[in-house]
């Protein structure tokens, strides 16, 4: 199972357990006692039988499992549909309640804040620009990886230097279209080549569930940094503090080098 040992500071007000936790919740236990409404076992054990469905089929169904397969470990703070087929050996996260929607026409991606030209683009706005595609493993910091998964889509540092970035400008804040989530990174972390704002996961569009249609990929930190749903990109004076890190996480989240951890790097 996953490993909470070696947790970085966290000690969230309410005892939260970070980054692939809920607020309030401790992932490893499923305490009746607990604060908000734990899964019960007959949840669990339905979100097995699910899973079981999942096995032996492919294509279109599948991704519809995987779709419910979401909506359901949006509300499981154990960790257990991460085990499921169709999770991919990911886990599904969430800190707001249900996984957030934009369509084709709906999705707009907007880049402000200390920038000569503040921009808003359209997901066919983004495709037409250069494409970047990674392969690195993927790290959470509450332990879990998921080796090898490939992430293409437009170089942050693309969308930076199409708006121009004014002198004041230190750090970049992001934000979501879940309403909850915000990451930011330094100005110089964000150049990097390996920052991405992706559109892809493993070839296909990131699903809904993931995080799509366009989500962070920041490949050498942990994966709380690679804010999902992203809808807006400030550039701002200095670092403003992103949800996770309200609690005590890294915003330097290199993989093994913050939060206390020794991971070994994802690239
Ligand atoms: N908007 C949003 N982005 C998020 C999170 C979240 O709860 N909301 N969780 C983070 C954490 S802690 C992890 S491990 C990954 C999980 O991504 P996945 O659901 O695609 O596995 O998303 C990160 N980005
Ligand atoms: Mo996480």
């Amino acid at each position: 199972m996953d490993n909470h040992t070696a947790d970085p500071p966290a000690a969230a007000p309410g005892g939260d357990a970070g980054p692939g936790s809920r607020p309030g919740r401790e992932p490893e236990q499923d305490n009746e006692e607990g604060r908000g409404s734990p899964v019960g076992r007959r949840v669990v054990l339905g979100m097995l039988g699910l899973g079981a469905v999942g096995v032996g089929v492919g294509g279109a169904l599948q991704g519809r499992l995987d779709s419910v397969l979401a909506a359901v470990s949006a509300k499981d703070p154990t960790g257990v549909t991460g085990l499921l087929p169709g999770g991919g050996g990911f886990r599904f996260y969430s800190v707001s309640d249900s996984i957030p929607h934009r369509s084709e026409s709906d999705y707009r991606l907007t880049v402000g804040g200390l920038v000569d030209k503040p921009a808003s683009y359209r997901l066919s706005d983004l495709r037409a620009l250069p494409q970047t595609r990674l392969v690195r493993d993927v790290q959470c910091v509450t332990g879990w990886r998921v080796p090898k998964t490939a992430f293409s889509g437009v170089r942050l540092s693309t969308l930076l230097d199409a708006a121009g970035v004014k002198d004041p400008g230190t750090a970049v804040h992001f934000t979501c279209f879940d309403g909850v989530y915000t990451e930011s990174l330094t100005l110089a972390q964000a150049r990097r080549t390996d920052m991405l704002v992706a559109l892809t996961m493993n070839d296909k569009p990131v699903t809904s569930a993931h995080g799509g249609p366009v989500r962070l990929y920041a490949a050498p930190m942990y994966f709380y940094k690679s804010a999902k749903w992203l809808s807006g990109i400030t550039v701002t004076k200095k670092v403003e503090r992103g949800y996770w890190e309200n609690y005590g996480y890294d915003v330097d989240g290199w993989v093994g080098k913050s939060n206390g951890r020794h991971d070994a790097p994802t690239s």
